[in-house]
């Protein structure tokens, strides 16, 4: 597929031309998720594990008002020096692109270019979703919403929880998206192993998580999975310290009257300064994790094409 504000990097477009593996990757987790100089490094090894696992990476962003599949080093060197780089999601991409600005991109944007450039696969840290406290502040990630509308398979440690996980995976439902336990039956809470709540399917290799990915959309049931694919045991941290620091961070993002898209990133900077280095190596390890899996996951796709 193409698009006048497209720009697919060379070596990204040849493998997708040839049917070859490529993993899609965010860049909102690089400007607004994790601190510099830390989220450059993360960012470029998070690209090498995914050539190490099989696949191509195409790490996407706005530079310039143009849609980028496949960023440079200088090019995420840049989004991850950037202060006030824009956060972009659905609704952010028209003015971002239409002012020739630059834009970090979310789950969901990220899915939408990975979309109009023909990629399948896509690897982030923790998705967005409904927020605790939504029933009066409506505040529910527009992930959720192309989740339900874009084919892509979304490979993440399930969702933080600074967000309302039972009421994400009630919305996910809704919508029809799988959440498919990758190796478990428990939806993962990003630092943690378990949130509490069930995934309502599991599958225990690549080649399994492929057919049922497969099968959707030959049936076609437009939209997206979410493979939550834990963090491993020894990297994850203990459940009371992160909720600690999640309370403490709600409580300071109400009194300060944070709304709209800032609160997301107000809250994960919080949180990670509050339990400091742990959490940011916890963070580092997971996405490996993810990129590794939707690596191989890409793989098994392109064979089974
Ligand atoms: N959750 C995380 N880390 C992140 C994000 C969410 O644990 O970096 C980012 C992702 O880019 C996600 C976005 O798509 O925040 C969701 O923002 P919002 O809640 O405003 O939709
Ligand atoms: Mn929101």
């Amino acid at each position: 597929m193409s698009n006048k504000y497209l720009d697919v990097n060379p070596e990204v477009s040849r493998a997708l031309a040839d049917g070859k593996p490529v993993v899609a990757l965010e860049s909102t987790i690089i400007s607004h998720g994790m601190p510099y100089p830390q989220n450059v490094e993360i960012a470029l090894r998070v690209e090498s594990t995914v050539r190490d696992n099989g696949a191509v990476p195409a790490t996407i962003a706005v530079l310039q008002g143009r849609l980028k599949v496949g960023l440079t080093d200088d090019e995420i060197e840049h989004l991850g020096r950037g202060r006030d780089t824009i956060k972009a999601s659905r609704r952010d991409l028209p003015f971002v692109v239409a002012q020739g600005l630059d834009g970090a991109t979310t789950v969901a944007s990220t899915m939408i270019i990975a979309g109009l450039a023909g990629i399948k696969v896509f690897a982030t840290g923790g998705i967005g979703g409904v927020h605790r406290g939504a029933q009066q502040t409506f505040d529910i990630s527009a992930d959720l919403q192309e989740l339900a509308r874009t084919n892509i398979a979304v490979v993440c440690a399930g969702a933080k929880s600074i967000l309302d996980i039972g009421l994400t995976l009630e919305y996910l439902e809704t919508h029809g998206v799988p959440v498919i336990g990758f190796g478990t039956d428990r939806f993962p809470a990003f630092y943690t192993r378990d949130s509490g709540f069930g995934v309502h399917c599991r599958a225990d290799s690549v080649a399994e998580l492929a057919r049922v990915i497969q099968t959707k959309w030959a049936l076609e049931l437009d939209g997206g999975i979410v493979v939550a694919n834990p963090i491993p045991e020894q990297y994850a941290v203990d459940a009371e310290t992160i909720n600690r620091a999640i309370q403490k961070a709600l409580r300071e993002a109400e009194n300060k009257e944070i709304s709209g898209k800032e609160v997301t990133p107000f809250l994960l900077g919080r949180v990670t300064e509050a339990t400091g280095g742990d959490s940011l190596r916890a963070n580092i390890q997971l996405v490996y994790n993810n990129a590794r899996v939707a690596a191989r996951l890409a793989v098994e796709l392109a064979k089974q094409v």
